[in-house]
């Protein structure tokens, strides 16, 4: 039975797991949720009662999580970019990169762009100004390390380039990185030249208009 992902094109962290199926060629089936439509959304969440996508559906086994779907794929469907090291030490340190960007960056980009599609009377401007500084930190931290490094954990392409495209894409759109993060600008041009990430982002295109930014 083929893999099926749950997913919509515009949001990033499916754009995370796209990069990890589109790297090795994986098959899978497409079913783009929208969450707007209330019977879609509530279809979703009989597979999902978080109803958060992305979801890989592998049989009757349903995989949330992008990062535990990146791990997943590597385990049961390897291919040629293998997205976390077999070596402890460097399995450790790609984790904690996607945890970084995950958390560090992502969930404040979040913040920032879901506020946005808030009624302007529940927005709430002072944690967007919070989200914003710890971007701005982030944005910081990896400038400093993409000086001295191609991809996101070092020399390999792993599940850190998965976790760290996406936020930076919208950042991107959101407070120009050239501006002041050059490296960390150079990097997420590196990533748009990569076939799976350049793929991601041009079936996301048609979206766009949807986007607050
Ligand atoms: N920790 C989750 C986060 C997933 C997530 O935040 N998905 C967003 C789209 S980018 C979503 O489903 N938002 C709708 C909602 O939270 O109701 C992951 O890594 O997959």
């Amino acid at each position: 039975m083929p893999l099926t992902l749950y997913f919509h094109p515009l949001s990033s962290y499916c754009q995370k797991v796209l990069i990890a199926l589109y790297e090795n060629d994986t098959p899978f089936e497409r079913r783009v949720v929208n969450l707007r439509d209330p019977a879609d959304a509530a279809a979703f969440k009989k597979v999902w009662p978080c109803g958060q996508f992305p979801v890989l559906q592998d049989g009757d086994r349903a995989v949330p999580e992008s990062t535990v779907i990146i791990d997943y794929l590597d385990q049961h469907f390897p291919g040629k970019s293998r997205f976390i090291p077999a070596d402890a030490e460097q399995g450790r340190q790609v984790r904690a990169k996607d945890r970084f960007f995950d958390l560090q960056l992502h969930t404040h980009m979040q913040k920032v762009v879901g506020d946005r599609l808030r009624p302007q009377d529940r927005r709430d401007p002072h944690g967007v100004e919070q989200a914003r500084a710890k971007i701005d930190v982030a944005l910081g931290m990896i400038d400093t390390e993409m000086a001295g490094r191609s991809w996101a954990a070092g020399d390999h392409f792993s599940l850190a380039d998965c976790a760290a495209a996406p936020p930076l894409f919208y950042i991107d759109k959101l407070f120009p990185l050239a501006d002041r993060h050059k490296n960390a600008a150079a990097y997420l041009n590196r990533m748009l030249q990569r076939p799976s990430y350049a793929r991601a982002i041009e079936e996301a295109k048609p979206y766009f208009s949807m986007l607050p930014i």
